[in-house]
This record gives C-alpha cells, sequence and structure tokens, in this order.
C-alpha cells in the first residue's frame, strides 16, 4: 500500500517503477546456465535490490569479476557481523579470508537467511572466482587481504577519533573504491584513479548508511554496533545511546547535522572521479549509489525521523536515479538539487550551521563551475524534487 500511496504522491514514479522491474525481470532471464554462475547471480539478486540490476549492465568479463568481488565481500562482512562467533575465531578467519577464496573445499558456517546460504555454499564463489582472469583474481585477493586485516583490528578496536572513523570507513568501503578502480582498470576500459579518489567513493556511500543506519545499529541484539565517532558525539551526550532518547532530540539533531557535514568533505573528490570515467557502464555503475546517497544525506540532515527510525529514499525515487543517471550533466543536477535541498534545513542556530553552509556552497560552485549547469536551467529544472 505505502508505495501506491507513495505513487499517487509523486505520479511521475510511475514509469521509472516500471522500468525498473521489466529490467529487472530481464536481468533474472540472463542467469548463466552454470551452476556456479546461476548460484552467483541469484545470490547477487538476492542480496542487493537495486544494485544487482546496475552491476548487470557492465560487460561481461568485467561483470562477472563485479559480481564475484561483491560476493565475496558480502561474506567477508558476514563474518565481521556475526556477534556469535567468539573473537579468536572471527578474527583468524578474516586474516586468512584471502586464501579461503582460492580454496573449493573451505566451509565456515554463520550469519542468517540468504547470508547464511551464501556462506554454506561458498564454494561456488571459489569455482566462479578460480574462472576469472589472473588480473581480476589478484586485485579481489589483494583488497581481500587488506579488509580482513582491518576488520579484525577494529574487532577490539572502539571508533574514538574521526581519524579512527576514517580508517574504519577505508578498510570497509575504501578499499571497495581501490579495488574496484583496480578491476575496471584490468578490464583495460579506464585509467587507473588515484587512491585517495577511490577512497572518498568509498567512504561518502559508507558514512551516508552509518548515518542512515544509527537506529539500526544502536538497537541490534545481542551487541548493539556503534560506529559513529566518539569525537563528535561527545560533543553533544554522555552515551552514543543516549542520541534515541526524546529528551535528548535537539543534541540529538545538532549531532547528526555534524556527522552529514562530516561527510559531504567527500563529495568533490567524488564528482572528480567521475568525471574522470570513459565507459557508460562503468559511469552509471558507479553514479548511481553517489547520487542515492546526496539524496539519502538531504534527507536526513536535520530530520529527527533518523532516531525514530529508518529513514530512505521511496522507491520511486531510486527507480528516478537509475532511469535518469547517463552523464556526468545528470549527476551535476543531482547532487546540485539534493544540495538545495539540504541548504534551506540549515537552521542558525546549529553549531555547524557555518561550516554545513560552506561545504554545501562548495559542492554547488563544483558543480556550476562543470560549466555544464547554466545558472537560469538550475534555477527552473527540478531534476529532483523530494
Ligand atoms: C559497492 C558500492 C559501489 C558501487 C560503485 C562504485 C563504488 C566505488 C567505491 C565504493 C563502493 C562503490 O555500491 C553499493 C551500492 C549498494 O549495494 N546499494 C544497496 C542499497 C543500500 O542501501 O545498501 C543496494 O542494495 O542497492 C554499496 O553500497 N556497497 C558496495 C559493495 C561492493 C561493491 Cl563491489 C560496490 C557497499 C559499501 C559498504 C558502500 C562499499
Amino acid at each position: 500500500m505505502g508505495s501506491l500511496a507513495a505513487v499517487l504522491r509523486h505520479p511521475d514514479d510511475l514509469y521509472p517503477l516500471l522500468k525498473l522491474k521489466m529490467a529487472s525481470r530481464q536481468a533474472e532471464k540472463q542467469i548463466p546456465p552454470e551452476p556456479h554462475w546461476a548460484f552467483c547471480y541469484s545470490m547477487l539478486h538476492k542480496v542487493s535490490r537495486s544494485f544487482a540490476l546496475v552491476i548487470q549492465q557492465l560487460g561481461t568479463d568485467l561483470r562477472n569479476a563485479v559480481c564475484i568481488f561483491y560476493l565475496v565481500l558480502r561474506a567477508l562482512d558476514t563474518v565481521e557481523d556475526d556477534t556469535s562467533i567468539p573473537t579468536d575465531v572471527k578474527v583468524p578467519i578474516l586474516i586468512a579470508f584471502h586464501r579461503h577464496v582460492y580454496d573449493r573445499e573451505w566451509h565456515f558456517s554463520c550469519g542468517t537467511k540468504e547470508y547464511k546460504v551464501l556462506m554454506d555454499q561458498f564454494h561456488h564463489v571459489s569455482t566462479a572466482f578460480l574462472e576469472l582472469g589472473k588480473g581480476y583474481q589478484d586485485a579481489i585477493e589483494d583488497i581481500t587481504k587488506r579488509m580482513g586485516a582491518g576488520m579484525a583490528k577494529f574487532i577490539c578496536k572502539e571508533v574514538e577519533s574521526i581519524d579512527d572513523y576514517d580508517e574504519y570507513c577505508y578498510y570497509v568501503a575504501g578499499l571497495v573504491g581501490l579495488g574496484l578502480s583496480k578491476l575496471f582498470y584490468a578490464s583495460g576500459t579506464e585509467d587507473l584513479a588515484p587512491d585517495s579518489l577511490s577512497n572518498s567513493m568509498g567512504l561518502f556511500l559508507q558514512k551516508t548508511n552509518i548515518i542512515r543506519d544509527y537506529l539500526e545499529d544502536i538497537n541490534e541484539i545481542p551487541k548493539c554496533r556503534m560506529f559513529w565517532p566518539r569525537e563528535i558525539w561527545s560533543k553533544y551526550v554522555n552515551k552514543l545511546e543516549d542520541l534515541k532518547y526524546e529528551e535528548n532530540s535537539d543534541k540529538a539533531v545538532q549531532c547528526l547535522n555534524d556527522m552529514v557535514t562530516n561527510a559531504l568533505m567527500h563529495v568533490e573528490d567524488c564528482l572528480k572521479y567521475m568525471s574522470a570515467l570513459r565507459d557508460h557502464a562503468i559511469f552509471r555503475f558507479c553514479a548511481i549509489p553517489q547520487i542515492m546517497a546526496i539524496g539519502t544525506l538531504a534527507l536526513c540532515y536535520n530530520n529527527i525521523e533518523v532516531f525514530r527510525g529508518v529513514v530512505k529514499m521511496r522507491r520511486g525515487l531510486t527507480a528516478k536515479v537509475i532511469d535518469r543517471t547517463n552523464n556526468m550533466t545528470d549527476v551535476y543536477l543531482a547532487f546540485y538539487d539534493f544540495s538545495n535541498i539540504l541548504k534551506p534545513k540549515i537552521n542558525k542556530n546549529d553549531p555547524n550551521a557555518t561550516k554545513t553552509l560552506s561545504r554545501v556552497e562548495a559542492i554547488q560552485k563544483a558543480c556550476m563551475d562543470s560549466g555544464v549547469l547554466n545558472k537560469r536551467f538550475v534555477k527552473v529544472s527540478k531534476f529532483y524534487k523530494q
């Protein structure tokens, strides 16, 4: 029902939603016949909703490499997240995981629902991995090794300082950016992007997820998950979980706005990374999650609902983003529009108002300086209206 109400409120969501539905039907038909590839692509569709479609439009070789990279990372994530695994069992698995992807006999049961299936039948992922080109295998193994070691380090380490926060996000998302840039380069269609830009692409997505999922993470059973850095939240409350209590609403929103302002720092690097991409399918693969992220941040900024439930972009808007993102002009328009949705929400009494405003204006200046957006056009067009 919710989605019908949403379509009635936003009738121009209907067509993009229909296109999305058809595309996912189409994609399911393209599942390869070999049992191990069939398992990998059906698992991909199960674990990531819209993202599987975006992967589907990549060229065959790269698509297979990205599919396996995605599933290997999800498996590593499943081990890291499973709070029922004792630390002295979990840490060695995380550190040695890069070797296990080569070993079709290796098996470790953990996780729930579709992630348990992924772990129990991980030998299919290893079989497919061993069929990838050497360049792809080396890139995936290198990143899996560094991410496993980084995750192991933070099993017993809290995210205290903002540097810890950036370091943790580097291990679980920045390295994904470095890995994808290596895969794009190995596919021969892109130059190898600078690590700093690849890292920012990951940090912007990860920090948006950490902000959006605050309540889900703090209420995690049996052990709460805390990724917000103490250096930020300790300015507003004495314990991170205090942000969710009614009586701390004002402080909670100020802390939220501080976190969003921190995440906005990575936008210019992300725009530089995307503007350097040459291949259309790779461009869309990278740009769509980025636009989803700036849209989600605009939605979360100054929004107490982040502490009452999970704030998500409506499915119709996701369909629009997937349908309308074809070149850098679309990206600049989207970042300009969503910045324009965030800006009026900046209330001058917010402790970070000046910093937030300067970051939003820097983003809009970067979009205007691209020269592909002219003042008049931006004024009238509402590429994305909430
Ligand atoms: C991703 C990223 C991703 C895509 C393209 C370029 C990237 C460059 C650097 C870092 C990550 C990049 O995109 C997915 C998007 C995704 O999975 N979205 C979910 C929705 C959601 O809300 O989670 C979906 O189901 O559509 C992403 O978020 N991550 C990811 C993981 C693996 C790969 Cl290969 C690419 C997860 C994360 C933690 C942000 C890296």
